[in-house]
C-alpha cells in the first residue's frame, strides 16, 4: 500500500475560471478560436489515444522507435536521479526512460506534471506500483504557468515528449522555454520530442485520417464547452479542417460552421453567431527544423548537446542543458 502526494497548483476553480476566461476571449475574436489544451476531457483522451495508433499518425510511433534506440544513451548521459515528465499521458515511453533510469542505477523520483488531476493520479498509482521503491511526486499544473512548482533537488531530467510543444506559437514557446531555462541548473537536462516540417500530403493526412477519429477528436472540444460551460453548440453542425500553413510552418485544424447559428454559452451569458462557412482555429501543431529549435532553444539558454532522429527524419529527440 503506498500513499501518493499529489500536489496541486490549480484548483478545480481556478481551472474553471481559467476556462471561461479563455472561451470568452477566443470566441469573441475574429476569427474565432479556442486554445487546444480543452480537447482533453475523458472522451478527448481516449480519442487522441485512438490517433496514436492510426496508420496516417506517425509521430507517436516513430518517437516512440527514437526512445527505445536512444534511451540508454539518455540514461548514461544525463545520470539524473530524477524524471519530471510534462503532460505525462505518454505512459508507455514514460516507461521505457524510468526502466532505462532504473538499471543505469540512478533513478529515485519520478514527477509527473500534468493539468488533469483524474490522468495524474491514475499515471502515478500505476507507476507506483510497477516501479518498487520508487519515490512519486505528481505535480497537478499548466506547463505555460507552473513549471516553478517542479521539485529542486537532485539530478533532474526534464522530459517533454510528444512535440506538445508544437501547440504553441513562436511566442508561447520563447516564454515557455525560458521558464524550461529557470527551473534548470548545472547537471539538470531537457529532453524534447519535436515532430519535424516533411512533405505536405503526409502532415495533413496525419491531422485528417481516413477513419475520421481526428474529426470526432476536435468536433469533441465543442462538447466539452456544452458540459462545462452550458453552452448548445451542436457537433454535426460543424465540419473538420486540416491545412498545412506553408509560412508559418504549422498544421492548423479547425471547425467550419455548416450553417448560419447562433449558439448560447449559458455560464458566460454569452451569444456568438457563426455565419455559414466561417472556421473558427483548433489547434496548432507546429512542425520544426533542426536549425530553427536549435536557435529557439538557444536563445533561452539551452544548447543542445544531442540530435536523433529517425532514418526518414520525420521527428527529433533533443537532449539540451543549461
Ligand atoms: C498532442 C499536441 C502533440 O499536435 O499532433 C493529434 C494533438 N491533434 N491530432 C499533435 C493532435 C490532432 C497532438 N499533440
Amino acid at each position: 500500500m503506498s500513499t501518493l502526494d499529489v500536489s496541486v497548483h490549480l484548483d478545480p476553480t481556478s481551472l474553471a475560471a481559467q476556462m471561461a476566461d479563455d472561451v470568452r476571449d477566443g470566441l469573441t475574436r475574429i476569427p474565432k478560436v479556442l486554445p487546444p489544451k480543452y480537447f482533453y476531457d475523458a472522451r478527448g483522451s481516449e480519442l487522441f489515444d485512438r490517433i496514436t495508433r492510426l496508420p496516417e499518425y506517425y509521430p507517436t510511433r516513430t518517437e516512440r522507435a527514437i526512445l527505445l534506440e536512444r534511451v540508454g544513451q539518455i540514461a548514461a548521459f544525463t545520470g539524473a536521479t530524477t524524471l519530471m515528465e510534462l503532460g505525462s499521458g505518454t505512459s508507455e515511453k514514460t516507461r521505457l526512460l524510468l526502466q532505462a533510469l532504473r538499471d543505469a542505477g540512478t533513478l529515485d523520483r519520478f514527477v509527473p506534471f500534468d493539468v488533469d488531476p483524474a490522468v495524474l493520479a491514475d499515471a502515478s498509482v500505476a507507476v507506483s506500483a510497477e516501479f518498487d521503491g520508487l519515490t512519486v511526486e505528481p505535480v497537478v499544473g499548466d506547463f505555460e504557468k507552473h513549471l516553478g512548482e517542479l521539485p529542486r533537488e537532485g539530478r533532474r531530467l526534464l522530459a517533454f515528449l510528444g512535440s506538445t510543444i508544437g501547440n504553441l506559437d513562436r511566442e508561447q514557446r520563447s516564454s515557455f522555454l525560458a521558464e524550461v531555462r529557470d527551473t534548470l541548473t548545472d547537471g539538470d537536462a531537457f529532453l524534447l520530442g519535436t515532430d519535424l516540417v516533411k512533405d505536405e500530403g503526409r502532415l495533413v493526412a496525419a491531422y485528417d485520417d481516413a477513419q475520421g477519429i481526428t474529426a470526432e477528436f476536435n468536433a469533441n472540444v465543442l462538447q466539452v464547452l456544452n458540459r462545462s460551460l452550458d453552452a448548445d453548440f451542436d457537433p454535426g453542425a460543424f465540419a473538420h479542417r486540416a491545412l498545412w500553413d506553408p509560412e508559418e510552418e504549422w498544421i492548423e485544424m479547425r471547425l467550419e460552421s455548416l450553417r448560419d447559428q447562433q449558439i448560447r454559452i449559458g455560464d458566460l451569458d454569452l451569444d456568438v453567431t457563426f455565419t455559414r462557412g466561417e472556421q473558427m482555429r483548433t489547434e496548432i501543431s507546429a512542425k520544426f527544423r533542426r536549425e530553427g529549435i536549435t536557435r529557439e532553444l538557444a536563445a533561452a539558454g539551452l544548447q543542445v548537446v544531442h540530435w536523433w532522429t529517425d532514418p526518414r527524419e520525420d521527428f527529433a529527440l533533443s537532449i539540451s542543458v543549461p
